[in-house]
């Protein structure tokens, strides 16, 4: 029998369970199912569907369960952050849980500081400041007078919140519960002030727990439907971007990662958290990684950019688009990524060509000249970022590692390259699915620690460089994207 581990990485646009196990050749990833997962938009407001999630492992669990000479050693769940759902007393789920991209969360972060000023927060927490993070949604919640939070006799992440469904225990783990702005950066605990601010205590949350640890075992009904034993789930990193990080396949320490995906999140790993008046003018995050380290990061807007343009498309692919956009003039217009009319515009193409015509830029017209555009956009932006990183960090930094889906596309990897001057090293594109299954391999025993898991990771898995070029064309680029940024 093989032994396996099944890894469940759920992100905002789509979900997929993966069998990982151990050979001789190294690490080696079976996808089982792979799945959408979509925005529900009700009276105003946009809703995950829980459930459908549920279901969907389900059906993964019942697959994996049919293959043969596959042993499961345990189950791990990581999904995006932010976003949970609320338990009443007799342990149900109340209502589907909120999206981070609702609006119920506009200015909320400005009403929670008139009561608790935000340099207080940062110093708490070190959590860079976004709209959507739990603690200004809980606040959100608590101001409208929420039924759901109202009746809340637990608050359960996602991921914990799946685990939950799959083992009726409940959990708050600690790298998605940093990400909510709820932890301690210090102590690594929920910060009781914070949670008093919203109107909770600790006994709203599962037990606490670091990655590795269990949750529980399948419960008897979920063993009933999948044809499963009484396989315990793991508490990996929940948190998909602490999982990714988990598997850079770096081999010194002198490096940035770039977890690409709907979200491009651009940091350092560090041993302890950087809060100072600096990292929070530029609104940096310290978010727990694994085995102690910090995530110490700044979230991008990703792909979301071209996700949304491709909803308005129809079937388009992705090497089409690649294609399309290479085929175009160069830095014709730029966008600053970030700009808040696109976290959530109803129309993307729109909103990026009011962008341009606003900023005075010529407007893109073709699918090529949008898609252009994001990818120097985007590339432009990791160089600023990169810049911040360097003066806020004084290790060196001589290798950017691209991993996630967005590591596949060579075009954007090599004017990443060519944005940022240093070698981009791109892969492995299923990094969070691996990080899932490192954790739960050193749960079990089966593997040592999370740097030896990254040789393992570096030797198994093909990887790509991309070295920088045409330097001074990048340089006049970035002077051109500075000067549009508004
Ligand atoms: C990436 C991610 C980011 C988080 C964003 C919203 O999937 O988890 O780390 O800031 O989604 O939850």
């Amino acid at each position: 029998m093989k032994q396996c581990f099944f890894a469940v990485d759920l992100g905002a646009t789509s979900g997929r369970t993966i069998l990982g196990s151990f050979t001789s050749n190294g690490l080696e990833m079976k996808e089982v199912n792979r799945f959408p997962n979509h925005l529900i938009e009700v009276n105003g407001h946009f809703y995950w569907d829980i459930y459908e999630l549920y279901r969907n492992i389900i059906e993964g669990l019942k697959l994996a369960s049919r293959k043969e000479n596959v042993e499961i050693v345990s189950i791990g769940i990581d999904t995006w952050g932010v976003d949970f759902v609320c338990v009443g007393k007799d342990g149900h789920l109340l209502r589907q849980p909120y999206s981070y991209r609702d609006p119920h969360t506009e200015g909320a972060p400005e009403a929670f500081f008139s009561r608790i000023p935000r340099k207080h927060v940062y110093e708490l927490t070190g959590i860079q400041v976004m709209n959507f993070n739990s603690l200004f949604q809980l606040d959100a919640m608590r101001r409208a007078g929420d039924s759901a939070l109202a009746a809340a006799e637990k608050i359960l992440f996602t991921p914990d919140a799946l685990s939950y469904l799959l083992t009726g225990e409940m959990v708050t783990e600690y790298t998605i519960a940093t990400t909510a702005q709820l932890v301690n950066a210090s102590t690594r605990k929920l910060e009781s002030e914070l949670l008093q601010a919203v109107g909770l205590t600790e006994s709203h949350f599962g037990r606490f727990v670091y990655p590795g640890e269990k949750v529980g075992e399948l419960s008897a009904e979920v063993q009933r439907m999948t044809g499963l034993g009484a396989i315990p789930v793991i508490a990996v990193a929940g948190h998909d971007t602490a999982s990714a990080v988990a598997a850079v396949p770096a081999q010194s320490s002198h490096f940035a990662y770039l977890s690409s995906g709907t979200w491009s999140l651009m940091g350092i790993e560090a041993d302890a958290p950087i809060i100072t008046p600096e990292t929070e003018a530029l609104n940096y995050t310290n978010e727990g990684g694994v085995e102690g380290t910090i995530r110490f990061l700044k979230n991008i807007c990703g792909m979301w950019l071209l996700e949304r343009c491709r909803l308005q498309w129809g079937e388009t692919s992705y090497p089409e688009l690649i294609a399309e956009a290479n085929a175009c003039e160069a830095f014709r217009s730029l966008i600053y990524p970030d700009d808040a009319s696109f976290a959530n515009p109803s129309d993307m193409e729109q909103a990026i060509k009011d962008y341009c015509k606003s900023t005075g830029q010529p407007v893109p017209e073709t699918r090529g000249q949008i898609v252009r555009c994001i990818f120097e956009s985007l590339s432009l932006r990791y160089r600023q970022v990169l810049d911040d990183l360097r003066a806020l960090f004084s290790r060196p930094i001589d290798t950017l590692h691209v991993i996630g889906g967005g590591s596949r596309n060579d075009l954007l990897n090599q004017w990443t390259a060519n944005a940022v001057g240093i070698p981009v090293v791109a892969g492995p594109s299923e990094a969070t699915a691996i990080g899932n299954i490192m954790l739960q391999a050193i749960s079990a025993g089966k593997a040592q620690d999370v740097p030896s898991m990254r040789k393992l990771v570096a030797a198994s898995i093909p990887l790509k460089t991309f070295q920088p070029q045409d330097d001074a064309v990048w340089s006049e680029a970035y002077a051109q994207f500075k000067r549009i940024v508004r």
